[in-house]
C-alpha cells in the first residue's frame, strides 16, 4: 500500500513539474553578425556579448507576464555580407524570433532592417553607424550606439585641432559604413578649416594597397584617415610602414579593436593610431567606470577572450529588450515594442541607454582612443 501511494505521489509530482515548465515562456533572441571571414573576430565578441546577457537573464529567472522566460540565442553567421544579411534576416523572421540584436555591419543592417520591419520585429544594433539604419522611419530599428555622422565629424574635427594635421588624405572601402564615415570625416575636417590632399578607394577584401598608398605618399599626408574595418587597417598600416608614408593613422569605431596592434604586425607607432568608439563611459563617473570593467572581467573569465570593441553594447542592446519585454508583460513583438521605443534611463554597463523618435540612443558618447606598446589607451569621452 505504502509502494502504490509513493508510486501516485511521485508520478502527481512529475505531472506538476511538466505542467510549470509548460509554463515557462520560450523568448527566442535572434543575433546576427560576422562569424566567418575577415572580420570574424568581432562578429564572435558581439555574438558573445548577446550570449552572455542569454545565460544572465536565464539564470536570473525572469518573469515575464506572470511566467518563467526561458531566452533562447538563435545565432547567425552574415559574414558581412548584404545578401548573406537579408537571408539570415528572412531565416530568423521565419523562425518567428521575438526580437532582433545586431546586425554587426551598416552594410547587412540597413537592407535587413526592411525585414524586420515587414514583420514587426523589434531589431537592436549594437554596432552599426550609418545614419540611414534610423532614417528610413521603420519603427522597429534601434541603436545603442552614436552613429557616423558623430563619429566621422568629431574624428574630423580632431585631426584638425588636435593632431594639428595640415594634410589629410582620406580612404575608404565603399561599404555603407566605411563610405559613410569617410564622407563625414571630410566634412568635419572643411568645418574645423582643415584641408584634404588626396581621397582614394578601396574595399573591405583587399590585401595590397600599394597603389593608392602610392598615390597618397606624393600627396605628403601628415594625417591619413581610413573609412573601413581593422582586417584592412592592420595590412594598411603594415604597406604604410613599408613605403615610408610616416603619417597619423586614423579610423572609426571599425579599426578601433584590440586585434588591430596584431593585424599590423607590430608596424604601429605608439600614438600613431588614433580611433573612435561610438560609445564610452565617462572616467569622471567612477561607478560607470568599474560597471564596465566588471563586465570586461566577466567577459574574460566566461570566453577566455578580451572585448574587441562591441560585446558589452550588444550585452545592454539584449539586456534592454528584455527589459521592454518584462514592463510589457510579454514578449509579443507588438505589445513590447512601444515599451521599447520609450526605453529611458536603462543604466547598462556601457552608460544609459535611452532612445529618440529615430531609434537612435539619446545623448551618445564616443571614446577616443590610441595605442602604445600594442595596447589600447583612452584618450577620453566626447559627447
Ligand atoms: N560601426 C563600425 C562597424 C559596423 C558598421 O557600421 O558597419
Amino acid at each position: 500500500m505504502q509502494v502504490k501511494f509513493t508510486v501516485i505521489v511521485g508520478a502527481v509530482a512529475t505531472l506538476l513539474a511538466g505542467s510549470a515548465m509548460a509554463q515557462d515562456l520560450v523568448i527566442k533572441i535572434g543575433h546576427v553578425g560576422p562569424t566567418s571571414g575577415g572580420i570574424a573576430h568581432l562578429g564572435k565578441d558581439n555574438e558573445n556579448g548577446a550570449r552572455m546577457a542569454i545565460d544572465e537573464l536565464n539564470a536570473k529567472g525572469v518573469m515575464i507576464g506572470g511566467k518563467k522566460a526561458k531566452f533562447e540565442l538563435l545565432a547567425e553567421d552574415d559574414a558581412g555580407d548584404p545578401k548573406q544579411g537579408t537571408a539570415a534576416a528572412q531565416k530568423l523572421v521565419d523562425s518567428k524570433v521575438n526580437g532582433v540584436i545586431g546586425h554587426l555591419n551598416s552594410g547587412t543592417t540597413i537592407p535587413a532592417s526592411k525585414l524586420y520591419s515587414d514583420a514587426g520585429i523589434p531589431q537592436i544594433s549594437p554596432s552599426a553607424t550609418n545614419p540611414k539604419y534610423t532614417r528610413n522611419g521603420y519603427k522597429t530599428a534601434f541603436r545603442v550606439v552614436a552613429d557616423d555622422v558623430h563619429l566621422g565629424g568629431t574624428l574630423g574635427k580632431y585631426a584638425v585641432t588636435q593632431v594639428k594635421g595640415k594634410s589629410i588624405a582620406i580612404i575608404d572601402d565603399r561599404t555603407a559604413y566605411g563610405q559613410g564615415v569617410a564622407e563625414e570625416f571630410e566634412k568635419g575636417v572643411k568645418a574645423a578649416g582643415g584641408k584634404t590632399v588626396g581621397r582614394q578607394f578601396t574595399t573591405d577584401k583587399a590585401t595590397d594597397f600599394t597603389a593608392i598608398l602610392t598615390a597618397i605618399k606624393g600627396a605628403k599626408p601628415d594625417v591619413v584617415f581610413f573609412g573601413g574595418m581593422d582586417a584592412v587597417a592592420g595590412p594598411m598600416l603594415r604597406q604604410m610602414k613599408q613605403l615610408g608614408i610616416d603619417a597619423k593613422f586614423m579610423g572609426g569605431d571599425g579599426i578601433c579593436s584590440g586585434e588591430l596592434p596584431k593585424l599590423a604586425a607590430g608596424t604601429m607607432g605608439d600614438g600613431q593610431v588614433i580611433c573612435a568608439e561610438a560609445g564610452g563611459v565617462d572616467a569622471k563617473d567612477p561607478a560607470a567606470v568599474k560597471a564596465m570593467a566588471d563586465f570586461r572581467a566577466k567577459f574574460k573569465a566566461k570566453f577566455n577572450a578580451d572585448v574587441q570593441i562591441y560585446a558589452p553594447y550588444v550585452y545592454d542592446a539584449t539586456m534592454v529588450m528584455a527589459d521592454a519585454m518584462v514592463k510589457a508583460g510579454s514578449a509579443d513583438p507588438a505589445k513590447y515594442l512601444p515599451v521599447l521605443a520609450k526605453t529611458s534611463g536603462y543604466k547598462g554597463v556601457t552608460g544609459v541607454i535611452g532612445f529618440d523618435g529615430k531609434g537612435d540612443i539619446k545623448n551618445g558618447a564616443l571614446t577616443l582612443y590610441t595605442y602604445k606598446a600594442g595596447a589600447k589607451e583612452s584618450l577620453g569621452v566626447v559627447r
